[in-house]
């Protein structure tokens, strides 16, 4: 089999713990002898015009420093206030500078110029996510003719959304020069038809091919999974200490998410008001476990977020709390992953609520941590892609609070039965869709799309 290439925005280099995409990556390129490239997250004025290699993982690794102004144009400017808040809905959000544009392009340059030397002609290359988008065709500029692949991890806008980019047209003519373009969700693929159908010359070919800029492409959907049996041995290991019902008789409620404005966080804080304001019942016997860490600090809108957050559950709780119980608990901090697992089987209710997301994996990590014999409830927003695989959660619209409301107090009363019975589907789904399925769907796709 061809080596696999897999180039990323960051590569994980040390110990950190493994999300989702990285265990993926790492099975997939284990068993190519693949190479993942990415940046080291390191940002320093004279970066190296090679690529550095890391020892001690059974793939090679290779990573390129930024300097602080290409990390501020092409990471912090066009990829986190440009393309984020376009692909999720929030153009009102986005911050267009012409510095950031060039950036973006000048950084994509860069990274192929890094990659070419260390290429062989008949390596398979996944570029992933909008932070890459030009990679292939500046791969293409410097002759790689092989099989190059593009995954997108978050949502792809509509065609309204799409016009409001500084550079509609250019973003169609980067994907042009991929074999093939994945998304989450049959959303995002019909969304890419119609916003390339809107704005540019494209021609459909079938559900799945395209030719865009005089270029034949394919595109198809591949829901990405987690590593389903890692999370529940995880989950089943967890420390049976359970301090969330050291508040007897109440019921738990968890989210956990980045803290991002596309998450629905104070959406979900507004609802749980809603639930407390209208069944006053429910008073110092429900709480609400909200984990979200902060990131790209330095862009504005996430600094607002935090503000709002913080603000709603203050306001929550002012209104609500009593000597014994605090109804939100707002933590800002990464959890270590076993203790993650084990508060999400502690918790009756997982709350996944985003207005935007690619697929949301938090859903899939909340259904393989239940217990089967006694699994809680997973609510989930229509609007994350994680929604086309798992109808039998309560699928709900986050913008609503009284539906919102309302899916919590069902999710709190459902009867043990229906818990089981909803909860056996879902878990079905997640662990015969992992993340072993998605790579090799979309590695097997990959190398069906050769010109
Ligand atoms: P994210 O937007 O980061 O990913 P998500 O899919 O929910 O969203 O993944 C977050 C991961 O971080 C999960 O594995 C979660 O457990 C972990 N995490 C979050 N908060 C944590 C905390 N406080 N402590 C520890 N771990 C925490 C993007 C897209 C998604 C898409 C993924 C993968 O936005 O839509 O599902 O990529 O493709």
């Amino acid at each position: 089999m061809s080596r696999l290439v897999a180039i990323s925005n960051r590569i994980p280099l040390g110990d950190s713990p493994s999300g989702g995409l990285v265990v993926a990556l790492e099975d997939a390129l284990r068993s190519s002898g693949g190479l993942w490239i990415g940046f080291s997250g390191d940002t320093v004025e004279d970066p190296s015009d090679d690529l550095t290699y890391h020892e001690g993982a059974a793939f090679g690794r290779a990573s390129f420093d930024l300097t602080p102004q290409d990390h501020d144009d092409y990471y912090l400017g066009y990829s986190n206030s440009v393309l984020w808040p376009v692909c999720h809905g929030r153009a009102d959000l986005m911050r267009i500078l012409p510095e950031y544009l060039e950036g973006y392009r000048r950084v994509n340059e860069r990274i192929a110029r890094l990659v070419v030397p260390h290429l062989r002609p008949d390596d398979r290359i996944w570029v992933q996510d909008y932070q890459l988008f030009p990679l292939a065709q500046e791969l293409r500029k410097l002759g790689v003719k092989g099989l190059i692949g593009h995954f997108l991890h978050i949502p792809f806008p509509g065609p309204t959304d799409c016009a409001t980019l500084p550079n509609p047209d250019e973003l169609f003519e980067w994907l042009s020069h991929y074999d093939l373009v994945g998304f989450q969700a049959q959303r995002d693929l019909d969304h890419f038809a119609t916003s390339a159908r809107t704005l540019t010359d494209m021609e459909q070919l079938s559900d799945t091919e395209f030719r865009i800029a005089g270029r034949s492409i394919r595109a198809g959907v591949f829901p990405i999974g987690i590593d389903a049996q890692a999370f529940i041995a995880l989950a089943r290991g967890a420390r049976q200490e359970d301090r969330m019902r050291t508040l007897t008789g109440s019921q738990s409620m968890i989210g956990v998410d980045r803290l991002d404005y596309s998450k629905g966080i104070p959406q979900r804080f507004r609802a749980f008001q809603y639930l407390l304001e209208n069944d006053p019942s429910l008073t110092e016997k429900v709480m609400l476990l909200q984990i979200a860490p902060p990131t790209r600090e330095s862009v504005d809108a996430y600094q607002q977020i935090r503000e709002e957050t913080e603000h709603l559950a203050g306001r929550v709780n002012g209104q609500f709390a009593t000597v014994n119980w605090t109804p939100i608990r707002f933590i800002h901090r990464p959890i270590p992953r076993d203790e993650l697992a084990g508060l999400y089987r502690q918790s009756r209710v997982g709350l996944v609520t985003p207005l935007a997301d690619g697929m949301n994996l938090v859903a899939k990590e909340y259904v393989a941590a239940q217990d089967p014999a006694d699994p809680g409830v997973l609510i989930l927003s229509r609007f994350a892609g994680a929604a086309e695989q798992m109808p039998e959660a309560l699928i709900i619209n986050p913008h609503d609070p009284g539906e919102l409301a309302q899916a919590m107090q069902q999710a709190i009363a459902m009867p043990l039965e229906e818990r089981q019975e909803r909860h056996a589907a879902l878990l079905r789904g997640v662990v015969e869709q992992d993340v072993g399925w998605w790579s090799a769907a979309y590695l097997d796709a990959l190398g069906r799309a050769g010109r």
